[in-house]
């Protein structure tokens, strides 16, 4: 899009002009440098903080950008005080002291993708949810490609919104987090899901319904709306005015499951897509998700046959649901991005056996109760460790035997130990991973090593 009709959308909905504007950046991570580098380039003068001393991108930043104010170790109250907009990362919340004042006092909030928004005309697909986001972003973006188009995805999946524009595609998949919602207020998706909504982030949200109504806020415009008619919160959503198209794993909607001659489908309506067994992914859960997909590609006119030939091809993301070895009939399952208690819930619900689980870390301020029916059911062991794992213990309590583990390698030497052959162990937290790793990769990664060097 031409600079100068960015400039006017700027100006249209945030009265954000170069001339005027006094913007800060708040956080110096991979949205605020995408941040610095669209706004350098619309010819804003800006300035750029983070309350952590020396963010790990910081030297970076001041190479690129040497001129440009940065404030760190702490928000500067008197940076606040002058801004007339503040662009906010998504992991800074909105409660921030500085933040409220500084809106108070007249400051705008933005979001990326707010600016994403503002510079963009070709069609966007929007997905979030609790779970399943990058995985139903990745199939979209396949889907796309595979239709011929030039697709660009990111956003809360790795490449920043910002950052997809330079390569003008035809189409946009956003994974968009509740983060991202609650401070974006102009994007209009052609195409948006809500997924799914269990507890998560409720540190950072006041209630479920309030993370609830930000997810919601992806169904802002009046673009074609995606609902998942298995969620009650998700089902509720449903707007008349809209153009609306359904899926279900349970019951008839638009895209749904059906058995025809003992075969189960991937069904439009009354058409037959794909058989089932054709989507190389583990869990009833990923059926859901390619449903959504389906139901998203016919939203914006993607072809049928090239939306199921690319979930054909579809491998499924590390660190979900992904079978890592089979050691001594013993199968094991790296499920680290489950982060939260419906992830693990819907891991557990894919298995027709029982399996030993390995969970726990950062809690989240979910309430573990939550995990106890699915666990009952479908765990014969739990081996629980981080910080929340005694929250996790007491949940559990009477359910099934559980065994503590200081760290990754004696969780795995405990699930060996108690694994014989024929079961399978399955490490899907339903907690955040940073009390103990740097992030669920690094999780994932060491889980796998450590079945690697200690099942054999
Ligand atoms: N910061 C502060 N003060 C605070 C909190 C953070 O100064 O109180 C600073 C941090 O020090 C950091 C900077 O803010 O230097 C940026 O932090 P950020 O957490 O917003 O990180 P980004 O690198 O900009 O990454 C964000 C998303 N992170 C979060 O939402 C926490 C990334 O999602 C996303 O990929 C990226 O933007 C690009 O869009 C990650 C994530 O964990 C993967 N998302 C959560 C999730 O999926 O559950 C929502
Ligand atoms: P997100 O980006 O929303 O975190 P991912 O696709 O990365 O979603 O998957 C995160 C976790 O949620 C993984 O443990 C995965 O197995 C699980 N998961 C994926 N899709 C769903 C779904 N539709 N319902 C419940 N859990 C899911």
């Amino acid at each position: 899009m031409d600079n100068a009709v960015i400039l006017q959308n700027l100006k249209t909905h945030f009265s954000l002009e170069p001339e005027t504007a006094k913007v800060l950046v708040v956080g110096i991570g991979s949205t605020g440098i995408s941040v610095a580098h669209f706004l350098r380039q619309l010819g804003f003068r800006f300035a750029i903080t983070d309350s952590r001393d020396k963010p790990p991108l910081l030297n970076e930043f001041a190479e690129m950008m040497p001129d440009t104010p940065v404030f760190t170790g702490g928000f500067d109250e008197a940076a606040f005080k002058v801004a007339t907009h503040l662009v906010v990362s998504p992991g800074v919340t909105l409660n921030e002291k500085s933040i409220i004042k500084a809106v108070a006092q007249g400051s705008k909030i933005v979001s990326d993708i707010d600016l994403f928004a503002c510079a963009n005309d070709a069609p966007v697909i929007g997905v979030t949810g609790s779970n399943g986001k990058s995985t139903v972003t990745t199939m979209m973006g396949d889907m796309a490609k595979q239709a011929g188009l030039r697709v660009a995805i990111g956003g809360n999946l790795g490449v920043p919104a910002l950052d997809l524009l330079e390569q003008q595609a035809q189409i946009y998949v956003l994974e968009l987090s509740s983060f991202q919602l609650e401070r974006t207020s102009v994007l209009n998706n052609a195409a948006a899901t809500v997924l799914n909504i269990s507890a998560d982030h409720l540190d950072r949200h006041s209630s479920l319904a309030d993370y609830a109504e930000q997810k919601r806020r992806a169904f802002r415009g009046n673009g074609a709306m995606v609902l998942n008619l298995d969620d009650p919160l998700v089902a509720a959503m449903q707007d008349s005015s809209r153009k609306t198209l359904t899926f279900s794993i349970k019951q008839a909607a638009d895209f749904h499951l059906g058995m025809m001659d003992g075969i189960e489908y991937l069904m439009h309506q009354q058409q037959a897509l794909m058989p089932l067994t054709d989507l190389p992914l583990e869990g009833r859960h990923n059926a859901a998700n390619a449903l959504a997909a389906l139901a998203l590609g016919s939203a914006v006119g993607l072809d049928m046959e090239s939306m199921c030939k690319a979930l054909r091809k579809f491998k499924g993301l590390d660190h979900r649901m992904q079978k890592v070895a089979e050691i001594r009939g013993v199968t094991w399952v790296n499920d680290s991005k489950a982060t939260n208690i419906g992830a693990c819930v819907a891991a557990l619900e894919g298995y027709q056996h029982k399996v030993i689980l390995i969970a726990g870390g950062e809690a989240k301020g979910a309430d573990m109760n939550e995990l106890k029916p699915a666990v009952c059911e479908k765990a014969k062991s739990v081996v629980l460790m981080g910080k929340d794992a005694p929250l996790i213990e007491k949940a559990l309590a009477g359910c099934v035997p559980v065994y503590a583990a200081s760290n990754i390698n004696e969780a795995v030497k405990i699930a060996a130990h108690l694994a014989e052959s024929g079961d399978s162990v399955l490490l899907s937290p339903a907690c955040a991973s940073l009390d103990q790793f740097k992030n669920y990769q690094d999780r994932g990664d060491k889980f796998v090593k450590a079945v690697m060097e200690f099942a054999r």
